[in-house]
């Protein structure tokens, strides 16, 4: 945590008069970026802030029980909106992202800001610079680190609402993989001090996760069956989804979401990916189990990042050449962790 006469500025700013306060999360927003931002909207707004959340890209459909999301500025499609927003904020709080890339074109608009600078958030060596920073990589979630902010920043225990709880909660949630990664003790603790203060833990996974359409089984079927290749000597899988995948299953934004975990069911694997081929890039989501590190894959050869079990980056194309390349860099990459893990063990 940042040094506490830091903490007690902001403390001071937020709890003095009523200001406007941006929010600001990441393209693509998932449970993480959704949750805390909403956990800490819902907060400041009790404590009579004006607060907005703007983002460059529109949210999932599962989200869509989150109370005010529906008001959520849209970059893409509100450009001057957002800009307005950001004249206007007198702090702008930075959510789930340690690069400006992550917000695209909203980034430009920020060097007309004034205002006062939070950054929220657990992404490794952060290249973004705020007035006040709770950084940490070792959290799991920056739900989680919302959650300590309002706690020990805040120091208001008493706005951890059941709706608050069930913010953070979908932001833990979803960013441990269902408390599959990043856990701890502490994380535990959280829970259940978010049980206490009403959590229905099973709602939030049935809005979460048990709210597919048919479409949705339809392409994981597809996927599957059609678009799933194993190599085995790199205990490496994958799925790819080029345009056509898109039209035919008519994917959107979120639809896509999860896929990359199935080839993890597979015994033998240490490293999944899930290869789309977008508008003009290719995407590339990885993951990885145990000590092999997809942050560096991702940052190596696909100009991305992330977290060491889950990371992800971008390349140009077209898709038959992203997969030869793909392989090539699997090849390197995991011929060289299996070597490394040998020498260790
Ligand atoms: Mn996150």
């Amino acid at each position: 945590m940042t040094e506490g006469s830091q903490g007690n500025d902001v403390k001071a700013l937020l709890t003095g008069d009523k200001k406007h306060v941006l929010l600001l999360i990441h393209r693509n927003p998932d449970g993480d970026a959704i949750g805390s931002a909403y956990a800490l909207r819902r907060v400041l707004r009790r404590i009579g802030h004006e607060v907005t959340v703007a983002c460059p890209s529109d949210y999932p459909f599962n989200f869509r029980w989150v109370e005010g999301i529906d008001k959520m500025l849209v970059g893409d499609r509100q450009p001057q909106k957002v800009r307005q927003s950001i004249h206007r904020a007198q702090i702008i709080v930075y959510l789930d992202f340690n690069t400006f890339q992550r917000i695209d074109g909203i980034a430009q608009y920020l060097e007309e800001a004034a205002a006062y600078t939070i950054l929220i958030d657990h992404h490794k060596e952060p290249l973004i610079r705020a007035d006040f920073q709770l950084s940490e990589p070792d959290a799991s979630s920056t739900a989680e680190l919302v959650y300590r902010f309002i706690l020990h920043v805040l120091d208001r225990a008493d706005l951890i609402d059941r709706a608050v709880a069930e913010l953070i909660y979908a932001g833990i949630l979803t960013d441990t993989g269902k408390f599959r990664h990043n856990t701890s003790a502490r994380l535990f603790r959280i829970m259940a001090e978010l049980k206490t203060a009403g959590l229905d833990d099973l709602k939030i996974f049935d809005l979460i996760y048990n709210s597919l359409q048919e479409k949705h089984l339809r392409l994981i079927g597809h996927a599957l069956h059609n678009r799933f290749v194993h190599w085995q000597e790199y205990r490496t899988a994958f799925i790819y989804l080029n345009k056509d995948d898109y039209r035919q299953f008519d994917i959107k934004r979120g639809d896509t979401e999860g896929l990359v975990n199935y080839p993890m069911m597979l015994s033998d694997i240490i490293l999944s990916a899930l290869i789309t081929e977008q508008q003009n890039t290719i995407k590339i989501s990885l993951r990885s189990k145990g000590d092999v590190d997809v942050q560096q894959l991702a940052k190596r050869y696909f100009n991305g990042g992330g977290h060491k079990n889950a990371a992800g980056g971008y390349h140009q194309g077209p898709l038959e050449q992203t997969i030869n390349d793909f392989r090539r860099a699997v090849a390197e990459f995991v011929t060289a962790q299996m070597k490394n893990s040998k020498s260790t063990s």
